[in-house]
């Protein structure tokens, strides 16, 4: 080899080792399901930015935001199959698979943001090894704000809820409206507005923020604030592909999603009380639940809970008794 050659070559290897940066320049494309002024959606979008930064350009997040990649029940399996490295679900929707991905949306287990960290604390160790066997690996976890009612009408006892064709987003939420003699539908998110104007449902259960960036007070008067449960999205990253990028880069981006996290469920806290005001701005009754909605409601929650313990078995029990500790 002629000298000059042998040097470019050390060189070139130099710099892959001093700085990776530029030379092993990597794009991640990253699905996620919700429209892009979900506070999700701009919770991600950051940490796509931070990512970049802290790697210093070494790692490229591209979101396809909104379904617009893979529909939102595709994107666990796109992620888990490696046509896309990482992607952002609604966690609860893997509840048909194993019933302790489903903790976060058992009504009344965890109705406020205390319980719901804890609850998050005790089910996160529990999914990890879950999700490991998927080839998955969790970056983060961010709550939507409790769930609450929309309706045509006052609703004042679950009878109430009768007949009413009812929007549902997992089987959980699904098997609740059932439950309260109601007749569910699935609906994703864009498709609320439409769903609703063409009477394929009446009626909903879903957070203030999505209510309010669905424009809720079209084609519904009342929101009950029944603070039913506060369900989580995650962000899942193929163990693959994130083995495959350089271990600083990995350090980034896990520090990064920390950040994420923490952020995000701060965003999820102050996005309560500015949404049910913007419902209200826009002219829905905000309404208190009777004692006896409640009463009802949880009647329901406690039957629900029974049949997840014994469809979650020993993982159930190990989320609970974290959880209860
Ligand atoms: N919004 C999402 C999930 C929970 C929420 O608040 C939805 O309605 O589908």
């Amino acid at each position: 080899m002629n000298v000059l050659k042998g040097m470019a070559v050390l060189g070139a290897f130099g710099a892959m080792i001093s700085a990776p940066i530029g030379v092993l320049a990597d794009t991640w494309d990253m699905p996620t399901p919700y429209p892009d002024k979900t506070f999700h959606t701009v919770n991600i979008s950051q940490f796509a930015k931070d990512v970049d930064a802290a790697t210093n350009g070494a790692l490229k997040i591209k979101l396809h935001t909104g379904g617009s990649l893979f529909k939102h029940p595709e994107i666990s399996k796109a992620v888990r199959g490696g046509q896309v490295p990482a992607g952002e679900f609604f966690l609860s929707l893997l509840t048909n698979e194993q019933a302790a991905f489903g903790a976060d949306s058992q009504p009344f287990l965890a109705t406020n943001y205390e319980d719901a960290k804890r609850l998050w604390d005790a089910q996160r160790p529990v999914i990890t090894k879950l999700l490991d066997k998927q080839g998955l690996m969790p970056l983060f976890a961010v709550p939507w704000p409790p769930q609450g009612l929309y309706t045509k009408k006052e609703i004042k006892t679950v009878d109430d809820l009768k007949g009413l064709k009812f929007r549902a987003y997992n089987s959980t939420l699904e098997k609740f409206a059932n439950l309260t003699g109601a007749a569910p539908t699935q609906v994703e998110v864009p498709d609320i507005p439409q769903a609703f104007t063409t009477g394929r449902v009446e009626a909903m259960i879903t957070s203030p923020s999505t209510g309010a960036n669905s424009k809720a007070w079209d084609y519904v008067s009342h929101y009950t604030n029944i603070q039913a449960w506060v369900p989580k999205n995650i962000v899942v990253v193929n163990k693959r592909a994130f083995r495959k990028l350089d271990k600083s880069v990995q350090e980034a981006v896990l520090e990064t999603a920390a950040k994420a996290e923490l952020r995000g469920w701060k965003m999820s806290q102050a996005e309560t009380a500015a949404k049910v005001k913007i419902l209200e701005q826009n002219g829905m009754i905000i309404v208190k639940p009777s004692a006896e909605l409640m009463a009802g409601l949880k009647g329901i929650g406690e039957e629900m809970l029974h049949d997840w313990k014994q469809a979650a078995g020993d993982a159930g029990k190990e989320i609970l008794d974290a959880y209860n500790k």
